[in-house]
């Protein structure tokens, strides 16, 4: 059945055969003209610190302890693939009939249910694949911001059973598999925007019959029973995901939470429920920490770009490169949940398919790795990987091998009792030796994994570690500017959009004053020439100037650009061993634009 009426949308076939890789220019979207919402951004999430209740551990634990979630988006607009009568849209998909993308009116845009029929569905692969990929439970969009319901809902018809040629339930069955494969099971929500529904946040005003309704008509008619029915009709679930909840009152956040207490006591609420209501805390969409965070908290991701199937979006992240963002996310002290865009018949992307398989098979070799583990107490990356804990032990994964056979680990204050090369369940004894507060650990010449390898400190007691920045002595050592100490400038938390909907996030030093500085304590423990780069956005050329407290000072002028680039200023010298302060200004040029990210040091000789 076609859309009728003057507006048509013209869908794209379902695209089966893999697309060409394409490294869309696009992606490198300006920085400039990005929204700089931050504030906006944090209330629209409803971004907060929100700690586990004590009382409440059980309910967590499998958020706490598996750390590794499949997210699901999957709806109407799966079957748009972000093109719309042959217009592509680049961006997230699920966003693609909003004013602000191919601007769909709501009656038209219902219609698209008629051809809904996604015949290649499979419940029981996407909960195996789920398994495979080591991940603990599934979250799967109930209900996005277009107001379509993907479940059987008595509620409201603009569902899947009753709108749809396909006219079954397949939260229904993916339930059941979850339950079959031993995984958790959960629903995303959007509780505060509905576009199709009268009413809801950003969507129409008047019923068909012209009368004018309200937010409370929405919540009472539409929302509240639809969250009964998602906590009622699928057995136990693991939590509930609620999703920007905006200028919604807090009345209503309540009324939710109840309802959700008193069908699944045994389920989490998100924290974008709002008013601090929910059980633990989201971080922006996408963003991957670089500080250890306290409480109890998530990173949401995405695969490939978009969290909806776009017919285009083939930038994936490599099998490595999510393993990074998983271990990063334990790592710092939370949990990491990744997301697949199914297609509009259901079917999952191949490539997507092939990276949850193959960085699964690496989780099923090192669980130890991310299960039950807590946060690295280095609180931050280090140059080569990065660490987590298991009470005594502590597991390092190496993501960059030493060319030289020697890693250096700094500021590990306890006694290792042992240190072992892992490889799967096999592991070898290496021998370490102690200078200066430095571990340096003896391995192999190659690497035992493809991927990432991983050491097993045994330690005499719970690790202690001085957390400060070490300059390693034969790779680079990236230090963020969210770690400087900054004077006469201001350190503040910027996102931007890359493309539509698609975040991403820095902490930048800016707004430099006259001999402001951002200064980072480093300790260094090879003395000697190191090559100093830093990253930075701006207009024009820029001069910045590198100091070493009480020893050497470079400057240099180099060029800018709107987005975050890496840019050598020079060699610096530390003459001996020990602890410096090094410091950062900006010194001539456009100075209100100069934006610094990071600093790295890069030993020479
Ligand atoms: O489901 C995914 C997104 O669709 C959803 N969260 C993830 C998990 C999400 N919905 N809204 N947002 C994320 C925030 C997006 C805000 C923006 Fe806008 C939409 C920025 C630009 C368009 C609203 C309108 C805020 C600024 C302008």
């Amino acid at each position: 059945m076609q859309p009728s009426g003057a507006y048509t949308i013209n869908i794209r076939k379902v695209n089966t055969k893999m697309q060409k890789l394409v490294l869309v220019a696009a992606m490198l979207m300006a920085l400039g003209s990005g929204v700089n919402g931050n504030d906006r951004m944090d209330k629209m999430w409803g971004e907060h610190t929100v700690k586990l209740r004590a009382e409440d551990a059980k309910r967590g634990q499998l958020f706490d302890e598996g750390n590794y979630a499949m997210f699901i988006h999957w709806g109407l607009y799966s079957l748009l693939a972000n093109e719309v009568d042959g217009k592509t849209y680049y961006g997230i998909g699920e966003w693609i009939m909003s004013p602000r993308r191919a601007d769909i009116p709501p009656e038209e845009y219902k219609k698209l249910a008629g051809q809904f029929n996604p015949t290649n569905f499979d419940a029981k692969a996407i909960a195996a694949l789920a398994k495979a990929a080591g991940m603990k439970y599934i979250v799967i969009t109930s209900k996005h911001h277009d107001g379509f319901a993907m479940y059987d809902s008595k509620a409201n018809d603009f569902n899947i059973v009753d709108a749809t040629p396909y006219a079954k339930d397949p939260m229904k069955e993916l339930a059941e598999a979850c339950r079959e494969q031993g995984l958790g099971f959960g629903f995303y929500y959007s509780h505060n925007q509905d576009w199709t529904y009268p009413g809801g946040n950003a969507g129409p005003e008047k019923d068909a019959k012209g009368n004018r309704k309200t937010f409370d008509d929405y919540f009472k008619e539409k929302c509240l029973p639809q969250v009964e029915e998602i906590t009622s009709q699928y057995g136990p679930i693991e939590l509930v995901w609620f999703d920007t909840p905006g200028d919604m009152p807090k009345e209503y956040v309540e009324q939710l939470v109840a309802v959700v207490r008193k069908n699944q006591p045994n389920a989490l609420v998100s924290g974008r429920a709002g008013h601090g209501l929910g059980d633990y805390n989201t971080l922006g969409d996408m963003e991957v920490p670089h500080a250890n965070v306290e409480g109890m908290w998530e990173s949401v991701d995405t695969t490939n770009d978009s969290w909806a199937y776009a017919w285009y979006d083939e930038y994936w992240k490599s099998p490595e490169e999510i393993l990074k963002r998983l271990i990063a996310c334990v790592a710092r002290g939370g949990t990491y949940m990744l997301n697949i865009g199914p297609r509009g018949d259901g079917s999952v992307p191949e490539r997507a398919i092939r990276i949850l398989r193959e960085s699964g098979e690496w989780i099923q070799k090192y669980p130890q790795v991310v299960y039950a583990t807590d946060a690295s107490p280095w609180q931050h990356g280090l140059p080569w990987g990065d660490a987590t804990v298991k009470d005594n032990r502590i597991y390092l994964s190496v993501f960059e091998w030493p060319r030289s056979g020697r890693l250096f680990l700094p500021g590990l204050k306890s006694e290792i009792i042992s240190a072992r090369m892992l490889k799967g369940s096999d592991s070898k004894e290496i021998s370490f030796s102690k200078r200066r507060g430095w571990t340096m650990l003896k391995l192999p010449l190659r690497a035992p994994e493809k991927l990432i390898s991983v050491i097993e400190l045994e330690l005499d007691g719970a690790p202690e570690v001085d957390p400060t920045f070490a300059l390693d002595p034969e790779i680079g050592t990236e230090i963020l500017a969210e770690f400087a100490e900054v004077e006469g400038a201001t350190k503040e938390k910027f996102r931007w959009m890359e493309k539509f909907g698609e975040w991403k996030s820095v902490k930048r030093v800016h707004e430099w004053e006259e001999g402001g500085t951002a200064s980072f304590e480093v300790d260094v423990l090879v003395p000697g020439e190191y090559n100093v780069d830093l990253t930075y956005a701006g207009k024009g050329r820029l001069v910045w100037k590198v100091a070493v407290e009480g020893g050497e000072w470079i400057q240099n002028e180099q060029n800018s650009s709107h987005n975050y680039q890496e840019f050598p200023i020079g060699w610096i010298n530390f003459p001996k061993p020990g602890r410096y302060t090094v410091s950062v200004s900006s010194v001539e040029g456009d100075r209100k634009s100069a934006s610094l990210k990071a600093i790295r040091f890069t030993p020479v000789f």
